[in-house]
């Protein structure tokens, strides 16, 4: 896979791809990632990416011409995606990230100041995708999650240790708390079944702790998850417990 992002802050998104799984996907072949400045696609003295807004008002707007001819300079295929990162667009679900995983060319436009000009959302443009609802200067931070989260569903980035399958989402519960050594940190020790070497109420802790987790922190998860039959007796099971002072999800340990 290629992706190539389109960014007045290059530097950024190098240095944001350049550790880590990441930086070892793109060793390994999986993936060849590249920024590209639209300033190097200016023709004015200033070489200037942005101008005032027609009709007025305040802040700055992306010129199309830098935008368009960097993207032109790439050569790509028509099935290529070309993803604007703006707030106006689809929020970014993991279920977007495997679709992106497809594609065998991606293209991210990093937007900045009041935005695009509309004429590159309607000409240029196959998708606009935001991370969430919440302000940033621009689109630089939104594009290298995307490239996250795109990446490690490549074949061979992950390996068995990391792999993708048990993650949050890939059945939509939360994860189950983890521990490691030592089982007594300052006082406070481990539940005791992951010390009892039985593999079974391992199994049904953690699961019930998935459940127990999504409840309580993602009603939405919770209220889209298709139990199995075996998750109908631990979930009956759950409900049954008396809640223990420490086991609770209580607004003190958020
Ligand atoms: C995003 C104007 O450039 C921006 C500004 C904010 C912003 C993006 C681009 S993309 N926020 C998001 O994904 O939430």
């Amino acid at each position: 896979m290629k992706i190539d992002v389109i960014t007045i802050f290059p530097e950024m998104i190098r240095s944001g791809l350049s550790h880590s799984i990441i930086k070892r996907a793109q060793e390994a072949g999986r993936v060849e990632l590249a920024a590209h400045d639209p300033r190097d696609h200016t023709t004015d003295r200033h070489r200037s990416t942005d101008d005032t807004p027609y009709g007025g008002g305040a802040g700055m707007v992306m010129r199309p011409g830098p935008i368009f001819a960097a993207v032109e300079s790439l050569e790509p295929p028509s099935d290529a995606r070309i993803v604007m990162l703006t707030p106006q667009g689809k929020t970014l679900t993991q279920a977007m990230a495997h679709e992106f995983a497809q594609s065998s060319h991606l293209i991210l436009l990093c937007g900045h100041y009041e935005g695009f000009d509309e004429r590159v959302r309607e000409h240029l443009a196959t998708d606009e995708i935001s991370i969430g609802d919440y302000v940033l200067t621009g689109g630089e931070l939104p594009a290298l999650v995307l490239i996250d989260a795109v990446v490690r569903l490549l074949p061979g980035v992950l390996g068995s240790e990391e792999s993708a399958a048990g993650d949050t989402f890939s059945d939509g519960l939360l994860e189950y708390p983890q521990y490691t050594r030592p089982p007594d940190f300052r006082g406070w020790t481990i539940p005791e079944v992951l010390l009892s070497g039985n593999h079974a109420a391992i199994a049904n802790w953690r699961r019930k702790e998935q459940f127990r987790r999504t409840q309580a922190r993602r009603p939405d998860l919770w209220s889209a998850f298709q139990p199995s039959k075996s998750d109908l007796k631990l979930i009956k099971q759950l409900s049954e417990e008396i809640p223990s002072p420490s086991a609770g999800e209580s607004s003190e340990e958020n």
